[in-house]
This record gives structure tokens, C-alpha cells and sequence, in this order.
């Protein structure tokens, strides 16, 4: 049967696309998304977009995604701006593979290690009069710094510049005394906070997710997105000891979505998202009893690490993807979510799935806090796509409350001592407002609207309580720090969008109203 000479002409465009139509795709491309996912496509303020990061967007999602923008993200609509021909486009040339993705192995990254302090002369005390214990690492975002801000005078001592988009919380030493902070191009520093001095800093990936301590202060982890790997630093001097491949046992990578300490545990917890499992990473050394008879990926690793050396990894099976974590205070339980919906609690100790909860508004579950209630442990977290705090008890995980908010929140923060909790809307034409939830009645008692039409958002406290400190994310900005009791304004610090605030004796001692 003869084709009709249409059919001919597609085939052929298919097969040698004019020129015309990949420079089109470029300079849109370069036009509307280079800037936020990189002009190399490698990643930046948002993710890589190669086709090995994009196993789980179907095409059709990619164009909706595009078209409409995507909720929780930065990522906006762009309907307004691009046709159908060009968004079509677009999805083509981000699922084109790239002639090679660059390589980021051990040598990489060590080539990029800087130290500028040497461990022999790190000062033996702080060097300012400040509590050390009572420190704030806030995340300024507009203009990519960190401020250093004393918890009891709340006055800034010192600025730091970082590297291009800091995500996630920075972690700290044990002790308090260092924290380290990653960014979404890959890059991870190490600061004094007893000299305010930065210590080191080492490019670990191209396009990172975020990293963890070990509760023994020796070892980073940090996860990636591109390369497929989790990459295990030395924590004095952040040399790259080790790079653990992202791979499932039938060969296929995956990204990273996050990495945690489990400290209980002796070791790290990390999400993978494009393969049903969650893998267990043990930094002790050797590791513990038990241990032994879980499935080991000594061979999977690479680096001058010996085998020796700790860091094998317990592949737990799930059902689906986990793209979100939390834990129970004691680590035997992960709660998980997933990005499509749904959430489930798996039991660490067996690798068991025990429950499925009642979560289909995309929580961000990171963001979640527990604290006691009626002589019962419960959850409580904010949802991405839903105006709702939803409140899980720990013990049954049953839901026990739903408290309906002005919008879909981020952030959800409290103190042992505090009566309150507070709940960003991040979302919405409400994003101005921040509720605080008395944590018995499980009622909101207050709306505060502190910069109207301005977001506000993350809440953290100081080491006692008394205090919580609130972001207005706007460059011209500020922290506002309230009584926590009173929820009377105390003072207001400019910023520049300051983002996540991050109090030293909170994350070091985990306190239920904080992540960690
Ligand atoms: Fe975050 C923490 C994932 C978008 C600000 N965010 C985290 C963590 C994860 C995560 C897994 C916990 C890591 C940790 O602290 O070690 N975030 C994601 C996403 O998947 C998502 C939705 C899409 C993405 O772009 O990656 C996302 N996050 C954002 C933003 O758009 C925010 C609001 C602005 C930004 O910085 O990009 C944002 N995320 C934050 C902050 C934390 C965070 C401030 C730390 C909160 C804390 O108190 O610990």
C-alpha cells in the first residue's frame, strides 16, 4: 500500500528536523527557563530537566505543568506567555537527552575543595559574647546570604555571602558549634559559628537536594538529583570520602529527593524518587548487630574509602514513590508521602508498611511538628494543595482533627514550652496571614497579617519559647520577632526574603516543634 505523500513529509521532518525548529526550542528555552533550571539544563533555583530526571512526568504532564505551573513550587504558569506551538516545543527539547551529562564523580568534587581555616586554628572559645546555643542561622534568599543573628538580643553578628540558592535547613555539629549548608547547584559550606568564620566549602553535585549529619559530627551526607548519588563528605574538612550511586538492584538510577541523620538508629535515611525504596545507610563503623544480615552495597560505591569503612546500605521496599519524610521521636516509624498522593507509615525495624493515612492534600510532611495531646503523641502538618492542618494521632494513626486554614501552607512551627503552634498560607491571596493553633483545642486563636500583601512564612523559636521569629518573603523584607506568649511584635529586622531561620539548641537537642 502506497503511503500518502503527507505522511512522507512528517516522517521526513521527524527524521531531519529543520534547523529552524531546534533554535526555536533553544531560545525559548533560553527566554523562559534558563534562568531558574539553568542554561545547561543542569539545574538551579529549579530542577535539572533532562530526560534521565524525568522518568516520572509523563509528556502530557510536562505540558500541563508548563501550561499551568506547578503547585507548591516555583515553578509558574506560563499559558499567558507561550502558545500551544511553543509549549509543545519546550516539552520536546527538555526530553531530548543532552549530548553527554556531565560527570560528577569523588575527583570532581575534591578538585573544587576549599578550606579556609585549618582545624589547628579554629579558636578554642567564641569569640563573641553572644550565647552559642542561642543562635539563629537565618537564610536570607534574594540575595543569597546567611545572617548570623543573636537569639537573645536579636541583633545580627554576622553575613555571610553563599553559594546560589540555599534549600533546605542547614544542619549543625552536635555540639552546635559548626553548620553546614547546601545549595541547590551542589555546593555545601561549613561555617564557625564560635570564630563567625566560614570554614570550608566543596562542590558535592551538580544539582543537590539537601544534606544530613551524623549524630557522631563526623560524616555529611549530601543527595543529589544530578548525579544520581548520595555523597558522603568528612565532616572536618568536607573531603569526599565516598560517592553511593542512586541505583535499584535491577540497575535503574534514581534522584535523591532528601537525606536525613537518624540518630537512635546510627544512621542515614534517604528518599529515592524514581525507585520504590527508601534505603537505610549506617555511619557506624562496624556497623550494628544485625546489620550484617541486610543487604549490603559495599561493590555499588565508589572512592578511596576502604571497604572497611562504614556506609553500607539496607534497601527497604515500598509501595510507590516517597517523596516526602517524617519520623516518629524514637525513629521506628517513617511517615512518607508521595507527590502524587497518599501517604504511608512504614515500620524501620521490619521494613513493614503498618498503616496508610488519610493525607491526599500533599503535605509537606518535613514540615511537620508532634506534640503531646490528650496523653497522646499527635502529627500535625500543613498541606500543599489543600487549606488544612491535618492532625494525626501517633499511636493508631488515625486522623483526629482537620483544622481548616485561609490557604495551602508550607511551614508549621512550635517549642515545647509554647501553648501555640503557627501555620503559614503560603498559598493564595491569604499568603500575608499566619494562624496560631492552640496545640489543646486544636482551634485557630489568632490571624496575624504582619506585612499586608506580603507572604509570611516559617516560624522558628528561640531556645526557650519565649520567643518566634517570622519571615516576610520579600526582598525588601524582614524577621519579625514576637512574644510567644503575648503574640505581640518585638521588633523587625530588615532581610532580604529571608526564608528558614534555624535556631542552634533547638536542632541540636530535636525539639518537637522544629525539624531537624
Ligand atoms: Fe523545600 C525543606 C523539598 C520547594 C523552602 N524542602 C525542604 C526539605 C525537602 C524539601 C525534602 C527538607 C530538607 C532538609 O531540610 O534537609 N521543597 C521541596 C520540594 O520538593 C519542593 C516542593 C520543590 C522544589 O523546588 O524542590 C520545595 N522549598 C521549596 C520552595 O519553593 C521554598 C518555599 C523556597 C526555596 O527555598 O526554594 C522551599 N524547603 C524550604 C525551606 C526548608 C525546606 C525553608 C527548610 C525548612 C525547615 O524549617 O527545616
Amino acid at each position: 500500500m502506497s503511503r500518502p505523500p503527507g505522511c512522507a513529509v512528517i516522517l521526513f521532518l521527524i527524521m531531519f528536523p529543520p534547523a529552524w525548529a531546534a533554535s526555536d526550542a533553544e531560545r525559548l528555552y533560553a527566554d523562559h527557563c534558563a534562568e531558574c533550571h539553568g542554561s545547561d539544563r543542569l539545574g538551579g533555583m529549579g530542577p535539572a530537566l533532562l530526560p534521565e530526571n524525568l522518568h516520572r512526568l509523563k509528556r502530557e504532564k510536562a505540558v500541563q505543568v508548563i501550561r499551568r505551573g506547578r503547585p507548591a513550587t516555583q515553578m509558574p504558569a506560563f499559558e499567558d506567555r507561550l502558545n500551544e506551538q511553543d509549549i509543545e516545543a519546550l516539552t520536546e527539547y527538555i526530553y531530548k537527552p543532552l549530548p553527554q551529562v556531565p560527570e560528577w564523580n569523588r575527583m570532581h568534587a575534591e578538585a573544587t575543595r576549599k578550606v579556609f581555616v585549618a582545624r589547628e586554628d579554629l579558636p578554642g572559645k567564641p569569640l563573641h559574647d553572644a550565647d552559642p546555643m542561642n543562635l539563629f542561622v537565618v537564610v536570607e534568599l534574594g540575595d543569597h546570604h546567611i545572617t548570623i543573628l543573636d537569639g537573645d538580643r536579636f541583633e545580627p553578628l554576622a553575613r555571610f555571602p553563599t553559594h546560589f540558592a540555599v534549600h533546605g535547613g542547614p544542619k549543625f555539629s552536635p555540639d552546635g558549634r559548626f553548620v553546614y549548608v547546601s545549595s541547590r547547584d551542589g555546593w555545601i559550606e561549613k561555617f564557625d559559628l564560635w570564630s563567625l568564620k566560614k570554614v570550608a566549602e566543596v562542590r558535592a553535585g551538580i544539582n543537590t537536594r539537601n544534606l544530613a549529619v551524623s549524630a557522631d559530627g563526623r560524616h555529611v551526607m549530601v543527595g543529589n538529583y544530578l548525579p544520581h548519588s548520595l555523597v558522603v563528605l568528612d565532616a572536618a574538612d568536607l573531603r569526599p570520602l565516598r560517592v553511593i550511586p542512586a541505583r535499584s538492584s535491577h540497575g535503574r538510577s534514581s534522584r535523591i529527593s532528601a537525606v536525613y541523620a537518624a540518630p537512635p538508629r546510627g544512621s542515614f535515611i534517604a528518599a529515592l524518587k524514581d525507585i520504590p525504596e527508601v534505603w537505610e545507610i549506617s555511619w557506624e563503623s562496624p556497623p550494628p548487630p544485625g546489620f550484617g544480615g541486610w543487604q549490603h552495597d559495599y561493590r555499588e560505591t565508589s572512592g578511596d574509602a576502604k571497604d572497611s569503612e562504614p556506609f553500607p546500605v539496607r534497601r527497604i521496599p515500598v509501595a510507590g514513590y516517597l517523596d516526602d519524610f517524617f519520623f516518629d521521636p524514637e525513629y521506628i516509624h517513617l511517615i512518607g508521602a508521595s507527590r502524587d498522593g497518599g501517604a504511608q507509615v512504614i515500620d524501620l525495624d521490619t521494613g513493614r508498611r503498618v498503616a496508610e493515612l488519610e493525607l491526599d492534600g500533599m503535605p509537606h510532611l518535613g514540615s511537620g511538628i508532634t506534640w503531646e495531646w490528650k496523653g497522646r503523641r499527635i502529627l500535625a502538618t500543613p498541606n500543599l494543595r489543600k487549606p488544612e492542618i491535618t492532625v494525626i494521632d501517633m499511636e493508631n494513626w488515625k486522623t483526629v482533627a482537620r483544622i481548616p486554614t485561609l490557604g495551602p501552607g508550607f511551614f508549621m512551627r512550635s517549642h515545647e514550652n509554647s501553648r501555640y503552634a503557627w501555620a503559614d498560607v503560603f498559598f493564595g491571596p491569604n499568603r500575608d496571614a499566619v494562624h496560631i493553633i492552640d496545640k489543646q483545642t486544636l482551634e485557630i486563636v489568632k490571624t496575624l497579617r504582619p506585612a499586608p500583601g506580603k507572604t509570611a512564612a516559617h516560624v522558628e523559636f528561640d531556645k526557650d519559647g519565649t520567643h518566634a521569629l517570622l519571615s516576610i518573603w520579600d526582598m525588601d523584607g524582614a524577621v519579625i520577632v514576637y512574644d510567644a506568649r503575648t503574640l505581640k511584635e518585638i521588633k523587625r529586622l530588615p532581610m532580604v526574603k529571608p526564608s528558614g531561620k534555624y535556631n542552634v539548641h533547638n536542632k541540636i537537642t530535636r525539639s518537637e516543634g522544629t525539624s531537624h
